[in-house]
């Protein structure tokens, strides 16, 4: 390359990338999975975002074998002539944060907020970054390496490496080991913010290949049906209670809205939030909107049916949405977000158009369809009687039941009264849990030891959860109480424990104990894993004791597979179970906070959230057994 001369534009480019690379978590959340995941989020969101302006019908996502990531697009190319200071305009966008244009263009009207920032970001982020834009007969090749382009520019263009008749955007990133704990990308959650995006854009083909296996993995989706599709495939294997999904749309002040619900036969709501194609983990006004005014309208028609007596107590919301999965779409023009992870859109007039639109169509959907109405409204009576057998209970948990909540002497408490030392375990079996309380750090420890398959909590009521000894035990034991969702007798400032750590062992059946207690956890404590909380310990299948050398602990087939090659002479212990090892074997694997190793639990959404349980607790044995295998893969270190 020619000898390099800086002018202050590229010193500024250079300054911005350097402080992508200093505080990556700014930009992308976190260098965990999560974060490593979100590259490819931030390039799919810029090609969703062509769609959008509608030039783009597909676009291809591949995880390549040599760990990097390929993101195509059929949209228009990226724009490759010379702008501004003799550089083409692709090479802006790709080195300058916040490209500009992008967020003033009428074109570009409903952009993610939050999420379109991302090439520029992305590209700071990897090894190599590698761009072709197809754009006017010609194939342009650009390429930089952390960021700094590494191609020579000819009369400020960018060379041409090919002739094609398409247009379209295709780029391909290696993640910095240098800045990600973790460079592996996990293809399920990729799979399932696919999956949904497919479903948010009904005209668009997202197609995902997984490369790195033996078989590549190839995906199709297309989702015609839109959210209606997302409510069917979120309802999937549940009793439902009408047919086919209510759908409606409107528009008010240049805001549209879209809702889908349909009810099903369980205990509770399933009420998912979007702005501008982005889901909303922490909700906010849209939701608000559509709360609100169904609740209102519901109780209007109860009354008028008789349901209600004059002189009744409304439903609250909470009952009428007994049951209820239902996805909420707005456009905004300019969203704007709040929240612990500024995913709670906070927009008033985004409630307010929802409001209206839910208001008009709702009821037009309900005068019609009088059937539908009388058994929607039966699933908010028979909530309402449960709700009233609940209170009852819940009172007599919290406070009668207060100082001597551990009825059948079961956890082990320990001695510190400093929540940020303090660590439970909560284990699987007994002889595992006694093994627990005799190996553990009883000053910081506490040991919850839980039998076997306790409820299946998806499934079952509120009273019949919390009718379970071992349940009610946990709770008391956490401190916090307990709510639907994000009610507020939950409270977080009183959580006992810093960390909350799930033993089960290494097997479908612990695997199955885990994700009841997540489930648990997610539906009545969500910010005990939303505020990081919540671990899954992970023992070790194998003990390796060779000949001569250290002991080594392996934590998965793959890992004694890797350890054959290198070892010749060796004896191996093989673990069954956490209840087969002795107090010190399990303080060495499993507690010691110097040797373990510990997942920490992170809900990606809550779309992942409600079909993991699904799939576990399904019969279909295939699917377990890849999820079962990725996360364990995953566990990260937390010593
Ligand atoms: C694989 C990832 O990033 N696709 C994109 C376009 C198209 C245009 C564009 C993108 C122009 C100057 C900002 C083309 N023609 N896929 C992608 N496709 N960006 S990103 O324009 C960006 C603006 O600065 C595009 C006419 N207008 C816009």
């Amino acid at each position: 390359m020619a000898k390099k001369t800086y002018d202050a534009a590229s010193i500024s480019v250079l300054e911005g990338l350097e402080a992508v690379r200093k505080r990556p978590g700014m930009y992308i959340g976190s260098v965990s999975r999560k974060g490593l995941n979100h590259l490819i989020y931030e390039i799919v969101d810029n090609a969703v975002d062509e769609h959008l302006a509608g030039f783009c019908s597909l676009i291809e996502v591949y995880l390549e074998k040599d760990g990097s990531a390929t993101v195509n697009d059929n949209g228009r190319g990226v724009p490759v002539d010379m702008h501004e200071k003799g550089v083409p305009a692709e090479r802006l966008v790709f080195t300058t944060l916040h490209a500009g244009g992008k967020f003033d263009s009428e074109s570009y009207k409903t952009s993610g907020g939050l999420h379109g920032v991302g090439s520029s970001v992305v590209n700071a982020l990897s090894v190599y970054l590698d761009v072709k834009i197809s754009r006017g007969g010609a194939v342009h090749h650009d390429r930089f390496e952390r960021g700094v382009p590494v191609v020579e520019l000819e009369k400020g263009l960018l060379p041409i490496v090919g002739k094609t008749k398409k247009t379209g955007t295709c780029v391909n990133f290696l993640p910095d080991p240098e800045i990600f704990e973790k460079t592996r990308f996990a293809a399920e959650e990729i799979k399932s913010r696919l999956h949904e995006t497919a479903y948010l854009n009904p005209e668009l083909t997202i197609v995902f290949e997984d490369r790195r296996g033996e078989e590549t993995e190839r995906l199709e989706y297309h989702e015609p049906d839109g959210i209606v599709g997302f409510v069917k495939d979120l309802n999937q294997k549940k009793e439902t209670v009408h047919e086919p999904p209510v759908y409606f749309k409107g528009e008010c002040d240049g805001i549209t809205v879209e809702c889908a619900f349909q009810y099903v036969n369980e205990f509770h709501e399933n009420v998912l939030g979007f702005c501008n194609n982005i889901y909303n983990a922490e909700g906010g006004t849209h939701l608000t909107g559509f709360k609100t005014a169904f609740t209102a309208i519901m109780n209007t028609y109860a009354k008028e049916l008789g349901i209600l007596k004059e002189k009744d107590a409304n439903f609250t919301g909470a009952d009428i949405r007994n049951g209820m999965t239902a996805v909420v779409s707005v456009k905004h023009p300019a969203p704007r977000f709040e929240g612990q992870t500024k995913t709670k859109l906070d927009n008033q007039d985004a409630s307010k158009a929802v409001a209206k639109v839910v208001g008009d169509e709702a009821v037009l959907y309900f005068d019609r369809n009088l059937e539908n109405l009388k058994k929607v409204l039966a699933c908010a009576e028979r909530a309402a009687k449960i709700r009233k057998t609940e209170e009852k209970a819940k009172t007599n948990l919290l406070t009668k039941q207060k100082y001597s909540f551990d009825s059948n002497g079961k956890l082990a408490n320990c001695e510190s009264r400093k929540p940020e030392l303090c660590e439970i375990f909560i284990v699987e079996g007994d002889s595992a849990g006694g093994s627990a309380k005799m190996a553990r750090n009883r000053n910081y420890q506490a040991i919850m030891p839980i039998r076997g398959k306790i409820l299946n909590v998806e499934k079952a009521s509120i009273d019949k959860v919390l009718a379970n000894a071992e349940i009610k035990t946990m709770i008391n034991a956490f401190g916090c109480g307990f709510s639907e969702g994000y009610g507020n007798d939950f409270d977080i400032s009183k959580l006992r424990y810093d960390k909350i750590i799930i033993m089960a062992d290494a097997d479908v059946d612990g695997a199955h104990i885990s994700t009841l207690l997540l489930t648990l956890f997610y539906r009545f404590m969500p910010e005990l894993i939303y505020e990081g909380h919540v671990y899954i310990a992970m023992p070790p299948l194998y003990k390796a004791m060779p000949a001569r050398g250290q002991e080594e602990y392996l934590y998965d087939d793959k890992a004694l597979e890797k350890y054959r090659k290198t070892h010749k002479n060796f004896t191996l212990q093989r673990y069954k179970g956490l209840g087969e090892m002795d107090a010190g074997q399990l303080w060495e694997t499993t507690l010691n906070p110097e040797t373990r190793i510990l997942k920490r639990v992170e809900i990606e959404d809550a779309r992942m959230a409600s079909s993991v349980t699904e799939m576990l607790m399904g019969t279909e044995v295939p699917p377990r057994k890849a999820f079962i295998y990725e996360h364990a893969r995953d566990a990260e270190l937390d010593i």
